[in-house]
């Protein structure tokens, strides 16, 4: 296992899409298990493949009370199954330190393959509905920080640019 480093925008590897993952073998797993340590680690409820330099879509969360129950979508799909949207303040591990309100669609049904490489549906309301659409962004090279004014945009990415050369 290994906490591996997470890009921060503006970094432009960020806007990589993600290819499908093409088998689920011991490498995908151990893989697997490096994002999830890397996201408990950061104290995040997601992380997505993006994130950590590697382009394939592959996305692990753990939105539980006592964190203890990791997921894990491989070539996620979600369809939207009520259009209503609904407001939450995101952050991102990729945006450290800012958090916006974002709208998007409440209930969602996703399908994808499990660590074992089995598919799986299931039906996501509330902050797993959430994370799961912001994790999926990532590996269609989106940030939530798109949904935003140009204005709030530009102020962040001026601030962690900043941030960034400090610490180079
Ligand atoms: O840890 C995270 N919290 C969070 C809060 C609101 C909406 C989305 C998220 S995901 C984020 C971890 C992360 O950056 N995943 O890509
Ligand atoms: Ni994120």
């Amino acid at each position: 296992m290994a906490i591996m480093d997470i890009l921060s925008f503006p970094d432009p590897r960020l806007r990589t899409r993600a290819a499908p993952v093409e088998s689920v073998d011991d490498a995908l797993r151990s893989l697997v298990d490096d994002l999830l340590e890397t996201m408990y680690d950061a104290g995040g409820i997601g992380l997505a493949a993006t994130q950590v330099n590697v382009h394939k879509r592959l996305l692990v969360m753990d939105t539980s009370p006592d964190r203890d129950r990791p997921r894990v979508y491989i070539n996620p799909e979600f369809e939207v199954l009520d259009p209503e949207l609904g407001e939450y303040d995101e952050g991102c591990l990729s945006v450290p330190g800012y958090y916006e309100t974002v709208n998007r669609p409440q209930r969602i049904r996703v399908s994808a393959l499990g660590r074992d490489g089995e598919a799986f549906t299931e039906e996501l309301d509330g902050l797993a509905a959430i994370c799961l659409q912001h994790e999926v962004d990532h590996l269609d090279g989106k940030l939530f920080v798109d949904y935003i004014s140009p204005l709030k945009r530009q102020r962040i990415r001026r601030k962690l640019e900043k941030a960034q050369r400090v610490r180079a």
